[in-house]
């Protein structure tokens, strides 16, 4: 019988360890919580942003009437520790000024934006919301997150990272900060 019971007790033990190696990972960071930023990447003042502030890229006058490039590298930087290795869906709580100041170039421990650069975008304007954006392949352990100016007139309140695929499971309010994951 005490066989019986230790033998229970291990698989137990098993199935916890196993599933808490397979639980979802997620990694919440508020935009305005940033190691560093470079303008014109602001920080700024939004009684609809969670904590009350996000991150923006402030309008150029005139503003594009079309797609153009970013007016300069402005960006805000972030060091995270992911949790485990695996393919994370990007989301970020964006706020866009119109079809030509909706996106962020989404850089991972990289500088330069080329052609294949991801970048989050959708076409929900003048209104606080999550947005899809890339899947990212990330290794256990730290790694650099830069949200870079791609378009001027576009918000960014917080972001996540999450083990969840964006089928299963999309963010509607704001989400509580991770503050774990963030490397000080
Ligand atoms: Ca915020």
């Amino acid at each position: 019988m005490k066989h019986r019971w230790a033998a229970v007790m291990i698989v137990l033990a098993f199935v916890v360890s196993v599933s808490a190696a397979f639980a979802a990972k997620k990694v919440v960071v508020e935009a305005e919580h940033y190691k560093t930023i470079k303008p014109t990447m602001t920080k700024k003042k939004d009684s609809k942003a969670s904590l009350g502030y996000c991150i923006a890229v402030p309008l150029r006058r005139p503003h594009a009437v079309e797609e153009t490039g970013p007016g300069d590298t402005g960006h805000a930087l972030y060091v995270i520790n992911v949790p485990a290795s695996g393919t994370y869906q990007f989301w970020g709580r964006c706020w866009w000024y119109d079809a030509c100041g909706n996106s962020f170039s989404i850089l991972v421990d990289s500088t330069s934006v080329t052609s294949k650069t991801p970048y989050v975008t959708d076409q929900t304007f003048r209104k606080w919301h999550w947005v899809a954006g890339p899947k990212l392949r990330l290794t256990k352990g730290v790694h650099k997150i830069r949200i870079q100016n791609r378009e001027d007139g576009a918000r960014m309140d917080q972001w996540l990272l999450t083990t969840t695929p964006k089928n299963r499971w999309v963010p509607v309010r704001i989400q509580k900060e991770t503050k774990q994951y963030i490397v000080k």
